[in-house]
C-alpha cells in the first residue's frame, strides 16, 4: 500500500499491528511528514473485517492518513458511537444505498439493514472511542 498527498484510506477491522507492534484504533501517518523516498516501509498486519487477513508493506507520506477502524465504524472517524447507530436508524429496512453505507452484514452485504447490521454496531459499540491513537 502507498498512500501520500492528502489521501486517506479507511481499513475496517481489528487486531492491527504496526511492525509486529499491536496498536488500537487511530490514524496511520507518516513518520517525518516528508515525501516517500524519506520514509521507511512499514509492515501493517491484523483482520478486516470480513475475517480476511491483512498482511502488507505499506508506505504513507505527506499528509495522508491510513484509519484503522472497527466494524460497524460506519462514518470512519475511528469509533462506534451514535453517530453510527443513527445512520443505520436512517437506512433501517432499507437496501443501505446512502452514503455511509449501513449494509454491512453478512460480510459483503445482503441488500437490507437490519438486525444483522445492528449486531455488527452492538458487537463493536464503543471501540475506537477511548484515546484513539496516532501511530
Ligand atoms: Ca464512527
Ligand atoms: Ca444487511
Amino acid at each position: 500500500m502507498i498512500a501520500w498527498n492528502t489521501a486517506v484510506l479507511t481499513i475496517h477491522g481489528w487486531n492491527f499491528a504496526v511492525d509486529g507492534q499491536p496498536v488500537g484504533y487511530g490514524a496511520l501517518t507518516s513518520i517525518y511528514g516528508g515525501n516517500l523516498d524519506e520514509e521507511p516501509d512499514r509492515r501493517l498486519t491484523g483482520t478486516l473485517a470480513c475475517g480476511g487477513p491483512i498482511n502488507n508493506v505499506f508506505w504513507i507520506a505527506d499528509d495522508s492518513v491510513i484509519l484503522l477502524t472497527p466494524p460497524g465504524d460506519l462514518d470512519s472517524d475511528g469509533d462506534v458511537n451514535f453517530g453510527d447507530l443513527s445512520i443505520l436508524a436512517r437506512q433501517w429496512r432499507q437496501p443501505g444505498v446512502d452514503y455511509p453505507f449501513a449494509d454491512i452484514a453478512p460480510c459483503v452485504g445482503d441488500g437490507i439493514v437490519d438486525f444483522l447490521d445492528l449486531a455488527v454496531l452492538c458487537q463493536y459499540w464503543l471501540e475506537g472511542v477511548v484515546s484513539p491513537t496516532t501511530i
